[in-house]
């Protein structure tokens, strides 16, 4: 994303959010809310930052890093046991959901692929070739 222009990147495009940075940021919000969820956590205020806070890439890059460390944070806590455990919670219709903590991870995949699937249309239609590392170049040989 540092690779465009900051015009590029806020300008409306027609998608499920206004522009690239608002769907990367809602990316990230809807993962911080999951695992800030599962670990416990208050979710207070992540859905209710507007994105115009994150005014440069270097917001973007910090809130970035700061989900990412959440979310490692929680992973190491996992074990096989508590990924088969069901979760509780309130959904948005205000009806009480329950989900095997498994499930939620897998549904925090899926909305990242979602979004980035997205992502990379828009780089297309503005014929900008989007970065792509595959998930074996960036876990490198075992
Ligand atoms: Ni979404």
């Amino acid at each position: 994303m540092a690779a465009l222009p900051w015009e590029k990147v806020t300008e409306n495009c027609g998608a499920s959010f206004d522009c690239v940075r608002d769907i990367f940021v809602h990316s990230l919000q809807a993962e911080q809310f999951w695992i800030r969820s599962l670990s416990g956590k208050s979710v207070e205020g992540i859905f209710e930052t507007p994105f115009t806070r994150f005014s440069n890439f270097s917001v973007v890059q910090e809130y970035a890093d700061e989900v990412e460390a959440e979310t490692n944070e929680y992973l190491k806590t996992l074990t096989d046991e508590k990924l088969r455990s069901v979760f509780e919670f309130r959904g948005w219709d205000g009806k009480m959901k329950r989900h095997r903590i498994e499930d939620i991870l897998m549904h925090v995949v899926e909305e990242e692929i979602h979004h980035r699937g997205e992502l990379l249309c828009i780089y297309w239609q503005s014929d900008i070739r989007p970065p792509y590392i595959s998930y074996m170049a960036y876990k490198g040989q075992a």
